[in-house]
Order: structure tokens, then sequence, then C-alpha cells
């Protein structure tokens, strides 16, 4: 059975949002097309506190896209995003959520990030999304979303690693640096992550 991950299509993730990933709007239609040719359709949402340990803003006197240890692991600052209960955390306008059977929230724990929907960046908790395509029956893993060398990548890395295959759907992702994305994309191909275009699935539906 085949399962349609949704990783973080979120409004401060599109242009206007508060870490804008460059043309990530335009993956919405994709990804609704994609929908109806999956046996499961599952969702990520990062979801901070606002005492988040990633947010540049709680660490007086650093800046956005500063590196600092945070609890032992290496933490790039981010602007305030994804803030639970707030406009930008919500799904982007147009994602069609109707066929979505399940969200995994992540990022809720203010002294880690989690940059996979798996697991959190020290692999210390999982969100039980594993068990939960296992429990129904999933054994082949498609990935779309945001940002495509982030939090795409380490998700797609977590479902490999998890037995799943797994597929990165090209034109359902946009990265927030190109060059960083052909970087996780020969890593992804490197741990036998099939990489495709949209079209050889909805040809083939
Ligand atoms: C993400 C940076 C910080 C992502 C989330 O969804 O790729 N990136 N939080
Ligand atoms: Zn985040």
């Amino acid at each position: 059975m085949k399962a349609l991950l949704l990783v973080d299509i979120q409004n401060d993730f599109i242009p206007g949002g508060a870490l804008p990933v460059p043309d990530g709007d335009a993956i919405i239609p994709v990804v609704n097309d994609l929908m109806p040719y999956f046996d499961l359709v599952v969702a990520t949402q990062d979801w901070h506190p606002k005492n988040h340990g990633s947010f540049a803003s709680n660490h007086p006197g650093k800046k956005v896209y500063d590196v600092i240890e945070l609890n032992g692991l290496q933490q790039i600052l981010w602007p305030d995003h994804c803030v639970q209960g707030s406009k930008g955390a919500d799904f982007a306008p147009g994602l069609n959520t109707n066929s979505v059977e399940a969200i995994f929230r992540k990022g809720t724990d203010p002294g880690i990030d989690s940059y996979s929907g798996f697991f959190d960046n020290g692999r210390k908790k999982s969100t039980a999304l594993a068990d939960y395509l296992r429990g129904r029956q999933i054994d082949e893993v498609y990935v779309v979303g945001l940002a495509g060398e982030f939090c795409v990548n380490f998700t797609i890395l977590d479902a490999v690693d998890q037995g799943f295959k797994t597929y990165l759907i090209e034109d359902g992702t946009r990265p927030l640096n190109k060059d960083d994305f052909e970087k996780a994309k020969a890593d992804m191909k490197a741990k036998g992550v099939g990489i495709i275009m949209s079209n050889e699935i909805i040809k083939n539906g």
C-alpha cells in the first residue's frame, strides 16, 4: 500500500510567511492532484511553542541563520515560525486537507528541533508516524512538501531507515537553497530513494 506524506505545507513556509520557501506555493496544485492516487494521505505540521529553542528571538545577541549548540546538537536559528495556533502554522490556502487522515505535529519540545516527521533531531522521541504507517499496511512512502533540503530531506532519510520504499516527488517540493537541495538529493539517491515527477504517478495511476 502507498502513502502520500505531506510535509509542513504551512503558511509560514510559502511566500508571505515567516520562513518562506521560494515558489513554495507552486506545489499546492501538484499535491492536490496526486492525492487520489494513494491508499493513504497523511501530513506533518511544524508546531512550535513560542519559547522554542530554534527561534533566534529566544537567544539574545544571536541572529537568524546563526548556528548555536542547543542541548548538545547544532542548531540553525530561524525566524519565529509555525507557532502553535498561529495563522502561520495553518495549512497553506488551497491545500485540500479533506483526504488527510492523520496529522503528525512536531517541534513541540522547546529544547530540541524536529526536521523529520518521524523523530526529533536527537532521535530521542518518535512521533509514532512509522507505527501508524505500518498499522495501515503501508510499504511505500511518497514525500512532498517544504522545505526540500530540511524537513522533506530528513523525513525521507528516516522513512528509508524505517524500512519503507521511499520516493521524493520532485515537483511536489521546493528548497530554501538550491545547492543544498542538490546535495540532499544525491544523498537520498545513494540511500535508494526514488526521485520521480508527479506525472509518473498521475499518468500510471
Ligand atoms: C523547516 C526549518 C525550520 C522545514 C521547519 O519544514 O523544512 N525548516 N523548521
Ligand atoms: Zn520549525
